[in-house]
C-alpha cells in the first residue's frame, strides 16, 4: 500500500515533530503508512532578510502573509504529494471541519495543508492557488499548524492499517452520530461508586443493550437536536424512552 502523504506548509517546522513521533501517527509514520514532508515559506522568500509578511493594505493592525512565499512552498509541496492531493488552507473562514470531512480526505491520496501566521494570508494567495480552506471551529487560535494537526489526526487514523484494530474506527462516537457510552475498569468499587453491574454480568446482549442506552441518553441530554434530525429504531426508541424515564425519576436535569 502506497502511504497516505501529507505536505504541510508553514513557518514552525519544529511543531510537527512532537505530534509525529508519538503513539498511533507515530507508529504509521514509522511503519511507513503516512508519509509526511514539510515546507516553509520562509525558504522561498525573495528577499535577503527572508520576509515572508508585509503591513495590510488600506492599513490596520497586524502583518499579512506574502502571495510568493506561500505560492513557491506550495508548488514544491504539491510535487512530494500524489496527483489528486488537494491545497487546504486553515483558516478561520473556512468550512467547519468535522468528521465527514475526515472521511473524505482519508479517501484521496494525500493532501497539502497551509497553516497560517499573524493576520492571515493575501487574499490572492487563498483565490488561486488553494483548493479548499478548513476551520476547526469557532474559537481563535494563534495560527494554523495546530489546526493542521488536528485535521491531519483525525484523518490519518481513518487511514487502512494506521489505527491497529480495524473496529475501533468504525464502533465510535459520531461516526453513527451518537456520543460514547460510559466507560469502566477495575476496580469494580471505586470510594462510594459501583461500576455498573450489567457490565460485570457476562450477558453481551444485556451489556450491549445497556451501552446503546446509555449512548442514546447521553446524546439526548448533551446534544438535544442530534437526535432530531434521525430516524429512531422501534428498539432505540424504547432505550431512550427508558433512560428518559429513569433520569426523570432519579430527579436530573433534563432536556425538553
Ligand atoms: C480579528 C480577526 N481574526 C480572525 C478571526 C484574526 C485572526 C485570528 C487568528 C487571524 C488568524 C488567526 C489564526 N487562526 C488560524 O489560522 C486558524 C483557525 C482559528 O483561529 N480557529 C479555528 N480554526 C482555524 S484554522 C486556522
Amino acid at each position: 500500500m502506497d502511504a497516505y502523504h501529507t505536505a504541510l506548509v508553514g513557518l514552525f517546522p519544529e511543531l510537527a515533530r512532537a505530534f509525529l513521533d508519538v503513539g498511533v501517527i507515530g507508529r504509521a509514520v514509522r511503519e511507513e503508512r503516512l508519509a509526511f514532508t514539510h515546507f516553509n515559506p520562509r525558504d522561498y522568500a525573495a528577499d535577503a532578510r527572508n520576509t515572508v509578511d508585509d503591513r495590510p493594505f488600506g492599513g490596520g493592525p497586524g502583518m499579512v502573509m506574502m502571495v510568493e512565499p506561500l505560492r513557491c512552498a506550495v508548488r514544491d509541496a504539491r510535487k512530494t504529494v500524489p496527483e489528486g492531493a488537494p491545497v487546504i488552507l486553515l483558516s478561520p473562514q473556512g468550512r467547519r471541519f468535522d468528521q465527514r470531512l475526515a472521511g473524505e480526505l482519508a479517501g484521496l491520496p494525500g493532501m497539502v495543508l497551509v497553516a497560517a501566521r499573524y493576520e492571515g494570508v493575501d487574499e490572492r494567495f487563498s483565490s488561486n492557488e488553494v483548493d479548499d480552506e478548513l476551520s476547526i471551529g469557532d474559537y481563535v487560535i494563534t495560527g494554523g499548524e495546530l489546526a493542521a494537526f488536528v485535521i491531519l489526526d483525525a484523518v490519518a487514523r481513518l487511514v487502512p492499517g494506521v489505527l491497529g484494530n480495524p473496529d475501533s474506527a468504525v464502533a465510535e462516537s459520531h461516526v453513527d452520530g451518537l456520543l460514547d457510552y460510559p466507560h469502566y475498569t477495575r476496580p469494580e468499587i471505586d470510594g462510594e461508586n459501583r461500576a455498573p453491574a450489567v457490565l460485570l454480568s457476562g450477558d453481551h446482549a444485556a451489556v450491549a443493550a445497556w451501552r446503546r442506552r446509555e449512548a442514546l441518553g447521553r446524546t439526548w441530554e448533551r446534544r438535544p437536536g442530534a437526535l432530531l434530525d434521525r430516524e429512531l429504531s422501534a428498539v432505540d426508541r424504547e432505550l431512550l424512552g427508558s433512560y428518559i424515564s429513569d433520569s426523570r425519576e432519579h430527579d436530573i436535569e433534563t432536556p425538553e
